[in-house]
């Protein structure tokens, strides 16, 4: 991995750093050019959080397809970013070196220089131009979701849908989505059959939601294989050699090869599958594993084969189903997905407890990462926040919720709604919208009317410019 020099821009104490990360649950914020963004605490974190196949430098940024650069007292903002982010996502390094801050990459980048009020001003404009080069968009609206994660976790069972269907009922609540999360499969790769524990197949679940008047969605992590899984077991072939996709569940993870026909087979009639149990929403989980290098059966490029990937699961799911990114590469994720997620998982507590990574679930991280890709909403798809979490043990439930309303695209409730309390429940309701499809942050020139309320505040936030330098390590200038 050779790094060429890119740019240089002179004083580096009155420059930010925007750094984009990898996936959906990598940091991604704006920092003083002369400080250093946050690094993994080991390995593992690297994998499941940041780009496993990429070394970061010990000091300054790496921004992966995306890095910019703003004076703090306004002018141009520098733009550099993967040339063709569908086929290689060069790393983006800035470092400070006597006092200048010089960019460099290892692949294929183009710079821009945007002359626009702010950083995110900037960051919109530029992004208005990648969606169109790589065929993202017109993006769609999403209706507002339930889903069962941030309440049951792995321990959900047939019941506790049945339940919430219930109540969503009885309090009239305008869920358009109830989406099961992970907790139903028998195990990892194995993704149409149920564990006893759930309670009850697949099919009449999606049966039950779709006859109290719902569209049925899913969670499934299509790329992985577990080591105990019985697909593992049965085609041991139908992996990606090499490729080390971490542990979670308790076991290693392996990833499916999408270039040997037999596992792309496997994979579109699992969603051919489920859609013709009544499922049309997919939440796609931990798709980074499906850009890891390794050993493919074809001559297919990392990226490549993720690509490949998507496509055959909306060619199986057909033109009407909602797909949404999760644990996705960002950048190579363009023009494939409906919907993703900007951030990690939100927490009931707000510091992220694995030893302090953003990348972990938590309400800060989340914050931090869903604010600094608010301009991807409206333009590449809809953002996806994560779930509002509006049940009282919610630490920060107020500024979580302000959050989701003022930076996400995506409404998704998270809690059992028998336990809300009055606020829980009013903030619920009124959340629970269909998705906008306007931009989130506007451009200067991008001719939509100078908008009004919460997402005038937006674009009026203070710019990074207000903001002074702390010469901190970890922390972000916006957050
Ligand atoms: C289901 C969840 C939810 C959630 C997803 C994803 O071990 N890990 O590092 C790890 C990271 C994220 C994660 C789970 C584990 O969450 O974002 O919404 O669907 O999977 O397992």
């Amino acid at each position: 991995m050779t790094f060429t020099d890119a740019g240089e821009i002179q004083r580096a104490d009155q420059l930010v750093v925007y750094e984009h990360g990898w996936q959906s649950w990598s940091p991604t914020a704006t920092y003083p050019a002369a400080s250093t963004s946050p690094r993994p605490a080991d390995r593992a974190g690297q994998v499941m959080g940041y780009r496993p196949d990429k070394r970061l430098p010990e000091e300054g940024f790496q921004g992966e397809g995306l890095l910019a650069v703003a004076p703090t007292r306004g002018g141009p903002v520098r733009i550099w970013s993967a040339s063709d982010p569908t086929r290689e996502v060069a790393s983006i390094r800035a470092r400070s070196v006597d006092g200048r801050l010089v960019v460099s990459a290892d692949g294929p980048v183009t710079e821009v220089a945007v002359d626009a009020p702010g950083l995110d001003a900037a960051l919109a404009a530029w992004a208005d131009g990648a969606a169109r080069a790589c065929g993202a968009g017109p993006v769609g609206s999403i209706p507002a979701v339930w889903c069962s994660w941030y309440q049951y976790f792995g321990g959900v069972t047939a019941a506790a849908v049945t339940e919430n269907l219930g109540q969503a009922r009885r309090l009239d609540l305008p869920i358009g989505v109830f989406q099961l999360d992970d907790g139903f499969s028998g195990d990892v790769g194995d993704w149409l059959s149920t564990s006893d524990r759930f309670g009850r197949p697949l099919d009449s679940v999606a049966g039950e939601i779709r006859a109290e008047g719902h569209r049925a969605g899913i969670w499934t992590a299509p790329l992985l294989v577990g080591e105990r899984s019985r697909i593992r077991a049965a085609h041991p072939g139908w992996l990606v050699g090499g490729a080390d996709a971490g542990r979670n569940w308790g076991q290693h993870l392996h990833v499916l090869d999408v270039t040997h026909p037999d596992a792309a087979e496997h994979l579109a009639t699992v969603f051919r599958r489920l859609s013709a149990w009544g499922f049309d929403y997919f939440k796609l989980d931990f798709l980074y594993a499906g850009a890891l290098p390794g050993r493919r059966r074809q001559d297919a490029s990392a990226i490549g084969a993720y690509r490949e990937a998507l496509r055959l699961i909306r060619a199986a799911t057909g033109p009407g189903a909602t797909l949404l990114g999760c644990g996705a590469p960002i950048l190579p994720s363009l023009g494939l997905v409906d919907a993703m997620r900007v951030g990690p998982d939100i927490a009931i507590h707000h510091e992220p407890l694995r030893s302090g990574d953003l990348s972990a679930p938590s309400g800060r991280g989340a914050a931090m990462t869903v604010r600094a890709r608010a301009f991807q909403h409206g333009r590449f798809w809809v953002n996806d926040p994560d779930c509002l979490i509006a049940r009282a043990e919610m630490e920060g439930r107020e500024e979580w919720a302000e959050v989701v309303e003022r930076w996400g695209g995506l409404r998704a409730s998270g809690d059992r709604l028998a336990t809300l309390d009055a606020w829980g429940l009013e903030t619920t309701r009124r959340l629970l919208t269909p998705s906008s499809p306007r931009p989130l942050v506007p451009t200067s020139d991008s001719g939509h009317e100078p908008v009004r309320g919460r997402e005038a505040q937006a674009s009026a936030d203070p710019p990074p410019e207000t903001s002074k330098p702390s010469g901190s390590r970890t922390r972000p200038l916006i957050s």
